[in-house]
């Protein structure tokens, strides 16, 4: 839990160096705070990707592994949710990568939220512009399902674009499902996900919720990241966004998420 508050602003205010700190200091103590945007409501979408490719430098500086990319407010339930209605891209290290089976990491989080993916191991490196669904999905080495914890470092999720693509779209940590199949071999968009939380099915929804299909939030990911120099690299995971909205994951809690053709997902709450 904090020890120590939420920085106010500097003198002369906010700017990207020191919301990217903030935000770092934030994560690593388990700090909520306001979102900057309450006092910098010039903190747009494209600021905040500067903030998050800033962090994305301080992340490897001090080792850690760069994954793959993470998609966030893909799906229309996500949307509602966070009142953003757009799309964005952020980035995953192997920090936040969750081996199966281990507990939901309260020590290191500060609200965790759990929700269902769909996730694509890339085969080939996809680079935009002018990337289709079609042409995403023959860059797919396997598909897997998947479960993100997200978990902003602002107060009750409560956030502008700016603020969320800063804060590398509410990056937790992350756990794949136990069977990967090639990509050819299902209708992404019609494969299906349950939500149980302690025993009760508490939301479903199927692959099309995620732009129609998680190969357009593939193809989304490789156009919008070439407008800020990067492909998508082979290798590369790729979380394509929740398909329903997330439910929290507090200590003691017990979710899964069944998909269709991909197996169960498990997340055990774990301890305070
Ligand atoms: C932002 C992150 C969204 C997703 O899959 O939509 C995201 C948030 O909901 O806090 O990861
Ligand atoms: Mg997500």
């Amino acid at each position: 839990m904090a020890t120590v508050g939420a920085a106010t602003a500097p003198k002369g205010g906010w700017d990207i160096e020191s919301v990217a700190a903030e935000l770092l200091r934030c994560e690593d103590g388990q700090i909520e705070r306001p979102p900057f945007t309450d006092e910098w409501p010039e903190l747009d979408l494209d600021t905040g990707y500067k903030i998050q490719d800033l962090n994305l430098r301080k992340r490897l500086e001090r080792g850690e592994q760069l994954v793959g990319v993470k998609l966030g407010l893909t799906s229309r339930a996500k949307q509602v949710r966070m009142g953003v209605d757009f799309p964005f891209v952020a980035w995953l290290t192997d920090a936040m990568i969750l081996p199966v089976g281990d507990p939901v990491p309260q020590s290191k989080l500060i609200h965790p939220r759990a929700e269902p993916e769909i996730v694509f191991v890339m085969g080939k490196k996809l680079e935009g512009p002018g990337v289709s669904c079609a042409m995403a999905m023959a860059a797919v080495e396997s598909v897997w399902g998947g479960a993100e914890i997200i978990d902003s470092r602002y107060k009750a999720f409560r956030f502008t674009a700016g603020d969320v693509a800063a804060d590398n779209a509410s990056s937790g940590a992350f756990v794949t499902g136990p069977i990967g199949v090639p990509p050819t071999q299902l209708d992404l968009s019609l494969e299906a996900v349950l939500v149980e939380v302690n025993g009760v099915v508490v939301d479903s929804a199927t692959g099309a919720a995620v732009q129609g299909h998680p190969g357009e939030a593939l193809a989304l990911a490789a156009n919008d990241l070439a407008r800020r120099g990067h492909a998508i690299e082979a290798g590369w995971i790729v979380l394509t966004g929740g398909m329903t909205d997330a439910v929290f994951a507090p200590p003691g809690a017990s979710i899964a998420m069944h998909f269709t053709h991909l197996g169960s997902v498990f997340l055990n709450g774990g301890k305070d």
